[in-house]
């Protein structure tokens, strides 16, 4: 499995970010504030916006030690050297995004209930993932096609079972973070709580010093 500190991760929104400069802009002031992952995710552009926002936000990210995260898009990850991928159940097979990527990329798998965290590959040779996101955590307006929301109960218990690093996901803003990370979420995933914020380092320091008294 490859490393990867899921603690705070920001999916970037370019409608929320206001575009890319937006986007570039945002993660620098997040990572600058705690974030410890950066995905691209913009599931209405075309290709050649793709490229061009992740050899912007590699550039942003350079010399930082905060991992890029490719939504959904191999071709992108593998042209820009990224970091890693991030598919969910209705992409590309994750054996398959494996074997492209080769064992050194970080591959991540969106799992939204019980029996999809049951069927995740660990064993990279077998195409392994080296974490899940997991949610919906709560309703959110961000991803129109999201699955129903986890109960926490639900939650807890997939938790549980899990066999490796986890990242909860969906509607998760401040004072949303802290019963996810102590029912056993490695870190947490955000989009709004984050991109299009009027302070983002003052929202994103918050979300991180709940994460970090929650495990205390
Ligand atoms: N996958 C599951 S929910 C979601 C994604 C990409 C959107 C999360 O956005 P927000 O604004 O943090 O609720």
């Amino acid at each position: 499995m490859n490393a990867i500190d899921l603690s705070l991760y920001l999916v970037l929104d370019p409608g929320l970010c206001g575009g890319l400069d937006g986007m570039v802009a945002t993660t620098r002031t997040a990572v600058a504030n705690g974030v410890t992952v950066v995905q691209l995710r913009a599931p209405q552009w075309k290709k050649r916006q793709w490229f061009d926002a992740a050899v912007a936000l590699k550039a942003a990210l350079a010399g930082s030690g905060v991992p890029l995260i490719i939504n959904d898009h191999v071709d992108i990850a593998l042209a820009v050297d990224a970091d890693g991928v991030h598919v969910g159940q209705g992409d590309l097979p994750v054996a398959e995004v494996r074997r492209l990527v080769g064992p050194d990329k970080i591959v991540g798998l969106s799992t939204s209930n019980a029996a999809q965290l049951a069927a995740v590959p660990l064993a990279l040779i077998d195409g392994g993932v080296d974490y899940i996101g997991v949610g919906p955590a709560y309703p959110t307006g961000t991803k129109k096609d999201a699955s129903p929301v986890i109960a926490p109960a639900d939650f807890a218990a997939m938790m549980l079972a899990k066999r490796c690093p986890a990242v909860a996901i969906g509607g998760i803003s401040l004072g949303k973070a802290a019963s996810l990370i102590r029912a056993g979420a490695d870190g947490v995933a955000v989009v709004s709580a984050i991109c299009g914020q009027p302070d983002v380092a003052a929202a994103t320091q918050a979300l991180f010093n709940e994460i970090t008294e929650a495990r205390a």
